[in-house]
């Protein structure tokens, strides 16, 4: 049996994805409000596919509870946050919860983290609990996740993973229990290695995403369009250049390569660089709709709205949103009242400033930030009437009332 400790955005869809799969799994969460609405019999977040992957779960005997079970195989998916101010990880949900199954896991059983920590975490914190529970009959594995907010039901059954572990016949054991359902190749390394390689895949993404912010700022001083630039440039058959964007966000990319900045802080200089690239953006792009509002006339700023609260497109996760990022600016520089926000995918109240109904929050605008590219509007620009648009990611095609990055 399998017991998946933390039921979040990863632990949840791997849970069902292998109780689908004909492995015995109990998902186990110390939120009793999360597994009252599992066992209720309702998923937690909205993501393609994930209902009818939680129905075959449910009926091939998938269990929900806070308890941490006795069992063969731990999978460890809880949240691994960073200390804002000296940027390194903070461990202590993944140490709590390797500590519990340490007290309650029999004899030879494996525990596999699969929350993304910085190199040297697993070593540094929980290597030393089970010396102290004197517990070294327990394996100790790292299987980072790789699946894509979006497109997680599909990339859990295809992308490639890795399993690192200190041995090997126990890295083929857990790699068997992963091929129960992963179609991709499964590469067998060290635990370090593994906690390195899945911290390097989101820093690349985020330096890229970082050299089009850069080339975006560039393009509009010199009057160059930088989705025409990087177009062509991507024809080449060595050049990929992701698109610039009002700022990134999620608990991946924005988080995972201060990590190595934390660790690395007299070295790793370029990817602190990049970061702060993104992170500049909103700022950037509320000074575009502030030079926007200039050129069109309108001086009174209650009647600039934001379109989109999650950090992209058609997720409901809000965490590290751009948007939340601009309004924090907002705040910060005193700008007026915050601004109005819609988001179609996000029913609950995460800002004061919120709406819930595009009626609503169109009323009385003359111009919209749209921050995310949701399926409801892309490529629409007429959902919004004739108000002037900010599209800093590109999605609102080339009207006359489109103000780009
Ligand atoms: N973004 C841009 N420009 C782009 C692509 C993305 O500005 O060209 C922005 C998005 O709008 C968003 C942020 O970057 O705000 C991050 O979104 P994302 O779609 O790039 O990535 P995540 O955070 O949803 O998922 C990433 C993925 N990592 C990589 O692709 C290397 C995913 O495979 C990981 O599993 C996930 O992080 C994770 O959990 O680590």
């Amino acid at each position: 049996m399998v017991n998946v400790i933390g039921l979040g955005y990863i632990g949840l869809p791997t849970a069902l994805m292998m109780a689908s799969h004909g492995v015995e799994v109990t998902g186990t969460d110390y939120n009793k409000d999360l597994v009252a609405m599992l066992n209720a019999g309702r998923t937690t977040f909205k993501e393609e596919g994930l209902d009818g992957l939680f129905a075959d779960a449910v009926r091939a005997g998938i269990r929900f509870t806070t308890e941490y079970q006795k069992c063969d195989i731990y999978i460890v998916s809880v949240p691994t946050p960073y200390d804002k101010v000296d940027k390194k990880i903070d461990p202590s949900y993944v140490v709590a919860a390797c500590r519990t199954v340490l007290e309650v896991a029999p004899e030879g059983a494996v525990l596999v983290i699969e929350s993304t920590v910085s190199p040297n975490t697993i070593d540094r914190f929980v290597r030393p609990l089970l010396e102290e529970a004197n517990r070294q009959d327990v394996s100790l594995v790292h299987a980072p996740e790789r699946i894509i907010p979006g497109n997680m039901v599909y990339e859990l059954l295809h992308n490639n993973r890795t399993i690192g572990a200190d041995d090997p016949e126990v890295g083929e054991r857990v790699a068997k229990l992963y091929a129960s359902f992963c179609q991709g190749e499964i590469a067998i390394t060290d635990i370090r290695t593994a906690e390195m390689t899945k911290v390097v895949e989101n820093t690349y993404r985020a330096v890229n995403i970082a050299f089009a912010n850069e080339l975006a700022k560039v393009c509009r001083i010199g009057g160059m369009d930088v989705y025409e630039v990087i177009r062509i440039a991507n024809k080449h058959p060595r050049v990929n250049i992701l698109q610039p964007g009002p700022g990134v966000g999620g608990h991946c990319i924005p988080v995972d390569p201060w990590f190595l900045v934390g660790d690395y802080p007299e070295t790793a200089n370029f990817i602190r660089l990049a970061l702060q690239t993104n992170f500049s953006m909103p700022e950037y792009v509320l000074r575009r709709a502030h030079e926007a509002m200039e050129e069109h006339g309108i001086d009174d700023p209650s009647r600039v709205g934001i379109y989109g609260l999650t950090y992209k497109e058609d997720v409901d996760d809000v965490r590290e949103s751009p948007t939340l990022q601009l309004l924090e600016v907002q705040a910060e520089h005193l700008c007026g009242a915050p601004m109005r926000v819609y988001d179609p995918w996000v029913e609950r109240d995460e800002v004061p400033s919120q709406v819930h109904s595009m009626d609503e929050f169109l009323d009385g605008l003359d111009m919209v930030i749209v921050m995310v590219g949701h399926s409801e509007v892309k490529g629409k620009p007429e959902a919004f009437g004739d108000r002037i648009l900010i599209d800093p990611r590109n999605v609102m095609g080339n009207g006359a009332n489109v103000c780009k990055l």
